[in-house]
């Protein structure tokens, strides 16, 4: 199997923490198309990374749709609770990292590489971002923490966002980002501890700083 991947994209590094968490023979390898051409986007409809490919060609877009699909297809290092409530606690905080904070905090990058930022826009993001940590924050609070739960993939979405949240927002001059929410710095240290996330969040961070380099 192949997953078409850039090491700084949020969704494509949720794929790649649950492929080195299971030990799956996946390769990660950039798109030989290139992302948005129209090349890309005529071989793929929804135009996007990550993709898995499999063995035999079919193509899975959607990083949630991925994770799930391995869990499925390979569930001996298990990442769901098998509890229904909990599964359903689970898919809420992927869904929060994809409908909540991710769109109270993606929008910041645009003023990253602008000449001249839009101030407003972005302590309207800003506090957008600090309101869904406090939601996030609650959530937790009812869910547990992974020291008191097995990790799984609601956790695994919202690490990369967690990421972003940490790295972005200082850069908008808030140096401690997770202080007004402290379950989420707690949860965050936790997931930090282990070993396939503390790498795949290096190589997150390496593409984040590279991509700031470029003009
Ligand atoms: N909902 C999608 C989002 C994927 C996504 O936005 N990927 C970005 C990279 S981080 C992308 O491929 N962007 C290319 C484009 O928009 O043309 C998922 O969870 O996989």
């Amino acid at each position: 199997m192949k997953s078409l991947d850039l090491n700084f994209s949020p969704y494509a590094s949720r794929v790649r923490i649950v492929v080195r968490l299971k030990h799956l023979p996946v390769t990660f390898e950039y798109p030989q198309l290139g992302l948005k051409t129209p090349e890309f986007k005529a071989a793929f409809p929804l135009g996007k990374i990550p993709i898995l490919e499999l063995d035999d060609g079919t193509y899975i877009p959607e990083s949630w749709a991925i994770m799930e699909y391995l869990e499925e297809m390979f569930p001996e290092v298990p990442l769901s609770p098998t509890d229904p409530l909990a599964r359903a606690q689970m898919r809420v905080l992927g869904r929060c990292a994809d409908l909540h904070l991710g769109p109270a905090l993606f929008p910041l990058f645009v003023q990253l590489k602008r000449p001249q930022r839009d101030d407003a826009a972005i302590a309207l993001q800003i506090d957008a971002t600090r309101n869904e940590l406090a939601k996030l924050g609650r959530l937790l609070e009812e869910y547990g923490l992974p020291d008191s739960r097995s990790l799984h993939l609601g956790d695994i979405a919202l690490v990369p966002t967690i990421y972003y949240v940490t790295a972005v927002l200082p850069l908008f001059g808030v140096e401690d980002p997770l202080a007004t929410a402290p379950l989420v710095a707690r949860w965050w240290s936790l997931v930090c501890d282990v070993a396939v996330i503390a790498q795949t969040l290096k190589e997150i961070d390496d593409g984040f700083r590279g991509f700031l380099k470029q003009g």
